[in-house]
């Protein structure tokens, strides 16, 4: 089935918007203005894009982002000013300079930040899912994980829990070919990852990656899935890591000749020919997106170079819970 105009037009737009926003990033990186490393989501943009494009942040529902999934937040609302300022540490960015890259959150639009620790963002996501079933608020959340961050326990722990308590969990497990510089063969001994569902007995699918309209209608059937009940929904997106773990990796244990291949297979490729048998949408209202991308990462770009640099007097403000050291400790007698 081909989607509707307006959503082919919307995941064209966004695919679009954090391919730009990379770019534009990398260019700041080799100036040396990007500070710490940088990751990028290249051949991957339309899984993030077209999976978070299933989720309702209106009505509350919550996208647990990895590093590799620029796209998914700004899906949810965050501003590419607000990812140049964060990636350049800049003080009025969104974590005022104390974190780099997309490691920020906002509850309100419904995106929670990264961590480094692997495979944690899934308890984490468990739990906000109990809290809101507690506090009687219908929401779906969705967490992404890699290849290598599903080989740990905590992701193990997490499915599980979710699973038990048949908490409205999408999990969108990123098979991109390599975990760093590991390969998938020697990650796990399965063939298809979504496999791993059926240790936990929650619903396991694999879809291809690359193709954003086939990633967009599984998740949507997995957050239906969710709000009517179904528990946890595990989607193996099989795709490739076209750029190294980070910009500072040069890949070089990834054959030439596998990068070419999934390079044929960009996500924008597919999208296209789903954009072609729709056959409502023109060459110009695509050129009219590119437009629209490039002139809102030139306009973040100029006010994130003029954004200022932290002040050193601030570097402690809100490290702690305001008033934490106000309350006398308790002391053993
Ligand atoms: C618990 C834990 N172990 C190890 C690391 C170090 N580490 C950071 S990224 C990474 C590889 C991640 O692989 P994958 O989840 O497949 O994501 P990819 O970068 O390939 O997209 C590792 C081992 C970490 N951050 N956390």
């Amino acid at each position: 089935m081909t989607p509707d105009r307006k959503v082919l037009l919307d995941l064209y737009y966004y695919m679009r918007l954090t391919r730009t926003l990379e770019e534009r990033l990398v260019a700041l990186f080799r100036q040396s203005r990007v500070i710490g490393g940088l990751y990028r989501s290249l051949g991957q943009e339309g899984e993030a894009v077209g999976a978070a494009y299933a989720l309702d942040f209106k009505n509350g529902d919550l996208v647990a982002p990895l590093i590799r999934n620029l796209g998914s937040m700004l899906v949810a609302g965050a501003k590419p000013v607000e990812i140049i300022r964060q990636y350049m540490g800049k003080g009025d960015s969104p974590s005022r300079g104390r974190d780099l890259n997309i490691h920020f959150a906002d509850l309100e639009r419904g995106f929670i930040g990264p961590i480094s620790p692997l495979g944690d963002m899934i308890p984490v996501m468990a739990g906000a899912l109990l809290a809101a079933r507690m506090q009687n608020r219908p929401i779906v959340a969705m967490a992404f994980i890699g290849d290598g961050g599903a080989s740990t326990g905590a992701f193990a722990e997490g499915m599980n829990f979710a699973t038990v308590q048949k908490l409205p969990l999408v999990v969108i497990l990123e098979n991109n070919g390599y975990a760093y510089s590991t390969p998938t063969r020697q990650q796990s001994a399965l063939l298809r990852l979504a496999d791993k569902a059926i240790g936990f007995g929650c619903h396991g699918e694999t879809v291809d990656g690359n193709d954003p309209v086939a990633v967009h209608e599984a998740a949507r059937r997995a957050v239906s899935r969710g709000r009517e009940g179904g528990g946890v929904s595990l989607i193996e997106v099989v795709t490739f890591r076209i750029k190294g773990h980070a910009e500072h990796d040069n890949q070089s244990y990834v054959p030439k000749e596998e990068i070419s291949r999934w390079a044929a297979k960009d996500p924008f490729v597919s999208l296209m020919s789903h954009i072609e048998a729709n056959g409502r949408i023109s060459l110009q209202d695509l050129e009219e997106l590119d437009q629209r991308a490039k002139t809102e990462v030139d306009q973040a770009t100029d006010e994130a170079e003029a954004s200022p640099m932290p002040e050193g007097s601030e570097a402690e403000l809100g490290t702690f819970n305001d008033g934490f050291w106000e309350r006398a400790p308790v002391t053993r007698q």
